[in-house]
């Protein structure tokens, strides 16, 4: 079973639509296997955004982000990295489809209310980044063999 990690960003907090997006998640099938809020630290933010040091939208990123709060979620089901990307849809508001997550909610690029690790590599690291081992739950819903049929 595939896990993703998944950040409601201060935007969606602040605007109310944090359970509005969670049902998206949660009426696909989804199932968390984290959630939880918390205030990160700067360090915490810079570190997830490693790879855009530099960029000339990386100070007004980190400064965004780390105003906080955050919820950090994992999701897991088959395929739920590119399921939870397609739901999302892409980084722009203006240009997400409408239907997603950020094409129904958003206008911005930065404020896009939430952000989804985009391969298994970074979805690893990620939810090592913002979940300990014992935050994280592994179970079954009792309605399982009605999302994914067993082979
Ligand atoms: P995404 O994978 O869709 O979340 O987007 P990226 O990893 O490309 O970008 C990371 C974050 O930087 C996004 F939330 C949006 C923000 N960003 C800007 O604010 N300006 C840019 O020009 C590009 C990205």
């Amino acid at each position: 079973m595939e896990r993703t990690l998944i950040l409601f960003k201060p935007d969606a907090i602040h605007r109310h639509l944090v359970g509005r997006i969670l049902t998206r998640f949660e009426e696909k099938g989804l199932r968390f296997a984290g959630l939880k809020l918390f205030q990160p630290t700067r360090a915490l933010i810079e570190r997830h955004y490693e790879v855009h040091r530099g960029r000339p939208f990386f100070a007004s990123l980190v400064a965004f982000m780390s105003s906080g709060p955050l919820i950090a979620a994992v999701l897991e089901g088959p395929g739920a990295i590119a399921v939870v990307r397609k739901l999302v849809g892409v980084t722009h508001g203006q240009q997400a489809e409408a239907g997603t997550i950020r094409g129904d909610f958003g206008l911005d690029q930065q404020y896009n209310l939430v952000h989804a690790s985009d391969g298994p590599e970074t979805a690893a690291a990620e939810i090592a980044l913002f979940f300990t081992p014992e935050e994280l739950a592994s179970y079954e819903r009792v309605t399982e063999r009605w999302i994914t049929r067993r082979q």
